[in-house]
């Protein structure tokens, strides 16, 4: 297992055989990246706020799950999901129970 940070810009990164954890912020998944987690079960973590558009991406494989977070309004993550992509999305839980506010679409 590796833990993967995505650099800002595009690039090619690519998971181990094992499973993955890979963080990303809304601005790190740029036009351009590719992202192949590899092998394994791998989880793709969404950092902070801001519009996470995964149809901008030059290619997006191998990864099983996204996770995103309840935040509040001023900080929401809106998901862009890919068509044709297999993918589970989880929400993680913040101690700010009442307020969720995310969006996938
Ligand atoms: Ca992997």
């Amino acid at each position: 297992m590796a833990v993967i940070l995505v650099p800002g810009g595009p690039a090619m990164v690519t998971g181990t055989a094992g499973d993955d954890i890979i963080l990303a912020s809304a601005s790190q998944l740029a036009a351009g990246l590719s992202l192949d987690g590899g092998g394994g079960r791998d989880r793709l973590i969404l950092l902070d706020g801001g519009t996470f558009d995964l149809r901008q991406l030059a290619a997006f494989t191998n990864v099983e799950v996204i996770e995103a977070q309840e935040r509040t309004a001023a900080n929401r993550q809106t998901i862009y999901l890919r068509d044709g992509t297999a993918v589970t999305v989880e929400v993680a839980g913040t101690s700010d129970a009442y307020n969720p506010d995310y969006r996938v679409w």
